[in-house]
C-alpha cells in the first residue's frame, strides 16, 4: 500500500494530538465521568475549583495517587495498559469516573 507523505504527516499530527486527554475537577465532580483512551496515551488531571482534590486510583490495570494539589495545577498519567480504571479523590467520595484504556 502506498501512502502519500502530506498524509502520512497528517495521520501522525493526529496521532499525537490524541495521545493526550484532559479530565477536569470543577464543581466537585471529573469532566467528563467516562473516557476512552488508546493504550499508551496519557490522561492529564486539571483542577479548576478554587480548592485542593486527590486523585487516585486502585485498578488493576493502573494505580496511582496524584496526591493533594491545588487551583489551576495539573498532573498527568500515562495510561499504558489496556483495561478499566476508576477514578476517584480522597478528599470528595462522590467523585468518581471511568476510564477505558483501549488496546
Ligand atoms: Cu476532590
Amino acid at each position: 500500500m502506498r501512502i502519500l507523505p502530506a498524509a502520512l504527516l497528517a495521520l501522525l499530527a493526529f496521532q499525537a494530538q490524541a495521545g493526550d486527554h484532559v479530565v477536569s475537577q470543577k464543581g466537585k465532580a471529573f469532566g467528563p465521568k467516562k473516557l476512552s483512551v488508546q493504550a499508551g496515551d496519557s490522561v492529564r488531571f486539571v483542577n479548576d475549583d478554587p480548592f485542593a482534590h486527590n486523585v487516585f486510583s486502585l485498578s488493576d490495570t493502573k494505580s496511582f495517587d496524584l496526591g493533594s494539589y491545588g487551583q489551576g495545577l495539573a498532573k498527568s498519567v500515562l495510561m499504558d495498559k489496556p483495561g478499566v480504571v476508576e477514578v476517584e479523590c480522597a478528599v470528595h467520595p462522590d467523585m468518581r469516573m471511568v476510564i477505558e484504556v483501549r488496546k
